[in-house]
């Protein structure tokens, strides 16, 4: 019997296959050597480079679970692992990965027609052409299904239509080249591929929200569509109504439950290398019952976590996954993340204060991570409506 790794409890790491591994080892030392030397100036400073995009892209990691149009058809294991090791440097970098990935990606993948998936797929793999997905609305976040986006036919160009509305909390857009913009034609939700380049004048605009309190180092805008012209082609023919989105999210969310699990690693390293250094009452923390606890309370949250989030990707990639199984997971993962991080601040004193020590952001971006792609409290009336049959989300 080989002795136990506190890195990795339950050795997820013995059951990866070789491609599986290698990958791995690609997203580890990718984010450890190019992101992690970035991240605190990029957080302080509120920025994002695009070139992050392209780099993941040149090592073949956006959209890696999608098979051809230059993507290179891994495992969802391999997405997951991915998830995890660009989120413990940053959530914000793993978010940007996740929109262009699982929600533009994804959604292309999914439901665009062909010449569509040959035209913007394989640019996005590059990460040369950047997407963003918009659906949530100043008026509605947890119920996209009232959103107030709409579609038209143009009034006077045959084969275009018209979308007007606001998205808003929406990452990457400032940046984006493309969105998937979510609107409702006649009353029933339709997916639009909206084009940046050749709109009328005034009729996009991707303005960002500045001065973030968590999630900086991540680009986050509105989409605000004045007349914005779509092509018909670029409307999505196989599906209305909510399972659009929902089916992008799917693919999100599972990446959460990986990604979340990275931060809350990286929070337990950084809490560890600090309670062993620091010394109060002639002994490192680390010596102490009360230290030793929200150490070992967090990394038993992060196993059983990590272990949740590979059955998801097991499950994703024999064709038995369902949404309810998400939920569990996106909602367990980012609450416990965020609670331990919370904790972990303790062990650091008054440096959890200076952002040179890293545990203030993660904890303030796990908030984002359990807010955004469905709040917990949404996620446990996913789950309580399937046990139930009754759903919670309206007072009658
Ligand atoms: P409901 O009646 O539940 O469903 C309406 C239709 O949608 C279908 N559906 C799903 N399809 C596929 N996968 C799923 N997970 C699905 N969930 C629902 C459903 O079958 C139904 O289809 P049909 O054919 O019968 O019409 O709709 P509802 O209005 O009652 O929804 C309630 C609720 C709470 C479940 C839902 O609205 C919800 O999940 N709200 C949370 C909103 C959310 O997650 N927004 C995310 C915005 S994107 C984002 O945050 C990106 S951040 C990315 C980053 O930076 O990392
Ligand atoms: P609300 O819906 O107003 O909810 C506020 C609170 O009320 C929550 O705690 C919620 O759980 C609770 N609540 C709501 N309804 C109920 C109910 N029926 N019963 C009990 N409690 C309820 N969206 C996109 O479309 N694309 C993106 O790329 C994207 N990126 C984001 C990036 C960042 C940094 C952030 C902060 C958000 C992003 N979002 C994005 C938006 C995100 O998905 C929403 O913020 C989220 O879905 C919650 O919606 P809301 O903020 O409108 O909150």
């Amino acid at each position: 019997i080989s002795s136990f790794n506190w890195e990795d409890a339950f050795d997820i790491q013995g059951d990866l296959t070789e491609e599986e591994t290698a990958i791995w080892q690609t997203a580890r030392s990718y984010a450890q050597e190019k992101l992690q030397p970035r991240i605190i100036e990029a957080s302080r400073t509120e920025t994002f480079d695009p070139n992050i995009l392209k780099e993941m892209g040149e090592l073949g990691l956006l959209g890696c679970n999608i098979k051809g149009y230059g993507c290179a058809g891994a495992s969802n294991v391999a997405y997951g692992l991915i998830a995890r090791e660009v989120e413990r440097v940053d959530s914000g970098y793993r978010s940007a990965f996740s929109v262009q990935s699982s929600l533009s990606m994804t959604a292309l993948e999914k439901f665009a027609s062909e010449e569509l998936k040959e035209k913007y797929i394989p640019k996005m793999a590059t990460g040369d052409i950047i997407g963003a997905f918009g659906l949530t609305e100043p008026n509605h976040g947890s119920d996209p299904g009232s959103m107030e986006t709409t579609a038209k036919p143009h009034p006077t160009k045959k084969g275009v239509y018209v979308l007007n509305g606001s998205k808003t909390w929406i990452s990457n857009s400032p940046i984006a080249h493309v969105f998937i913009v979510w609107a409702k034609l006649d009353g029933v939700i339709r997916g639009f591929l909206v084009e940046r380049e050749g709109q009328p004048v005034g009729a996009l605009s991707t303005p960002q929200i500045k001065n973030k309190s968590a999630l900086r180092a991540s680009i986050t805008g509105m989409i605000q569509m004045d007349n914005a012209e779509v092509p018909e082609e670029n409307m999505f023919q196989n599906v209305e109504g909510l399972t659009g989105p929902f089916t992008c999210l799917n693919s999100a969310r599972y990446g959460i439950a990986w990604g979340t699990m990275g931060a809350l690693e990286g929070a337990i390293d950084l809490a560890r290398n600090y309670a062993l250094e620091r010394k109060q009452f002639r002994q490192p923390l680390a010596r102490y019952q009360l230290v030793q606890k929200k150490l070992a309370d967090a990394l038993t949250d992060v196993t059983y976590g990590l272990n949740a989030a590979y059955r998801l990707g097991k499950l994703k990639d024999e064709g038995r996954l369902v949404p309810e199984m998400i939920s569990i997971v996106k909602r367990q993962n980012c609450d416990r993340a965020l609670h331990n991080s919370r904790v972990l601040m303790e062990v650091f004193g008054g440096n959890a204060a200076s952002d040179e020590y890293q545990i203030g952001r993660i904890a303030g971006n796990l908030f984002v991570a359990q807010t955004y792609e469905g709040q917990s409290d949404i996620h446990a009336m996913i789950i309580g409506r399937a046990m139930t049959g009754l759903g919670a989300f309206t007072a009658k």
